[in-house]
């Protein structure tokens, strides 16, 4: 659903613009320092960014799904891990609260997300339960006016920066399953909250992510998303309904980067006295190459829409993230095959392309996790 096509288009171009002059120029550097330059994290926040899909009325730019998901595939151009610090704000970090959440919650938390002045994290994921999220054993127990968490949260993006978490712990110890869970906003000062180094990852450099450890900390009663116990692990998957479509998105976006370099250094590169892209074999990797970036495209938007319609997307959204993701990573494996060994030095942006996509096939779910939620809504449906 565009709402405006004119903003919508000088919003794109901005931040095309962005990508272009600020962001590909200095992605060596953010590999090479580990961190998102602080002049660039300023920049992002004077756009808006950090609210991309936070609703007007708290800050935000409040856009549509479609419109975020054209937004993810103009960031995709560069380096994942600049999209990542805002991303999972306004994404996975701040949609918990906006789904689910008390106006009240919304009103004292929102606002600062939306402006980056708040940095938010997601906190599902534990050293003993990955994909199987529902087995999740942090534990909240009442205590007064508040509850008491303990446990251990595993590759949590933004975990050593973030000022606000949410954290999905079980309130209910009798129930082992998703109906035992519920979700805490948690403030990152809060005592008991620790952080553990910073983790050292294959590739994504500049985004980071820890170990969050929650030691006796007492969180206030009222911080428990929605008011209500027990709707945690429901809120956790809406979350990522949403997410899935962003990641996907930001798939294409690199996959159409990935495309781009392979194509600049086939048409430039000579062997056998012309130049690379006149040698049918690699035309054929060119090729696929390219319509795969545009299948992903068209399936991103065709759900993106679907949801902004009104429709549950949980299967498209899981499609989706299966197929871009796969996708990206058989790009990236072609982009390296046509640099040649040029592809397997560092200098090329493709060989740090080829570990940053990676990811994309195991966090927001795995590969597999997609198939098993597209497969079950597929058998329930039909019953
Ligand atoms: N939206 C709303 N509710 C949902 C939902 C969705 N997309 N998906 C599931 N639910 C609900 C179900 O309807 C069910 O509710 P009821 O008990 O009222 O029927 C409840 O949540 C439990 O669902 P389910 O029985 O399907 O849970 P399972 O434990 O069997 O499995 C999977 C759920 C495997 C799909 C889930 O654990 C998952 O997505 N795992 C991957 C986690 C992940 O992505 N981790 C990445 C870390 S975050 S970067």
């Amino acid at each position: 659903m565009i709402r405006d096509p004119e903003l919508l288009n000088q919003l794109l171009d901005t931040i095309s613009r962005f990508v272009s002059e600020r962001l590909i120029p200095n992605e060596a550097r953010l590999a090479e320092e580990d961190a998102v330059p602080p002049e660039l994290l300023q920049e992002m926040q004077e756009m808006g960014l950090f609210g991309l899909s936070i609703p007007e009325e708290y800050g935000g730019l409040g856009l549509t799904m479609e419109e975020e998901a054209l937004v993810a595939m103009e960031i995709g151009r560069t380096s994942p891990a600049f999209r990542s610090i805002f991303g999972t704000n306004n994404g996975i970090g701040a949609q918990g609260i906006l789904i689910d959440g008390t106006p009240e919650q919304k009103a004292r938390y929102v606002p600062r997300l939306a402006t980056g002045e708040l940095l938010s994290a997601f906190c599902l994921t534990e050293p003993d339960a990955g994909s199987d999220a529902a087995s999740l054993r942090t534990t909240a127990v009442r205590d007064g006016d508040h509850y008491v968490l303990n446990g251990t949260k595993r590759f949590i993006t933004n975990g050593p920066e973030a000022d606000l978490f949410t954290v999905m712990a079980r309130t209910d110890p009798a129930n082992k399953g998703a109906g035992g869970i519920s979700a805490f906003i948690v403030e990152g000062d809060t005592p008991g909250l620790q952080r553990g180094p910073a983790d050292r990852k294959m590739g994504q450099k500049g985004a980071h992510t820890c170990d969050i450890i929650f030691d006796h900390c007492r969180v206030p009663a009222e911080n428990i998303i929605g008011g209500q116990e027990g709707q945690g692990f429901k809120t956790a998957m809406k979350v990522l309904d949403r997410g899935r479509l962003h990641i996907s998105a930001v798939c294409v976006g690199v996959a159409d980067r990935l495309v781009e370099e392979s194509l600049s250094y086939a048409m430039e590169r000579q062997q056998f006295g012309v130049p690379l892209s006149s040698h049918q074999l690699i035309q054929a990797m060119l090729a696929d190459s390219k319509t795969e970036a545009y299948a992903g495209r068209t399936m991103v938007l065709d759900a993106a829409r679907r949801k902004d319609a009104g429709e549950d997307v949980s299967t498209l959204a899981s499609c989706a993230k299966l197929f871009c993701a796969e996708m990206v990573g058989r790009v990236a494996d072609r982009a390296v095959q046509i640099h040649g060994g040029s592809g397997y030095m560092a200098e090329y942006a493709v060989e740090r392309f080829y570990r940053d996509v990676r990811l994309f096939r195991i966090y927001e779910g795995t590969t597999q996790i997609q198939q098993l939620v597209i497969a079950r809504n597929m058998v329930r449906e039909a019953s």
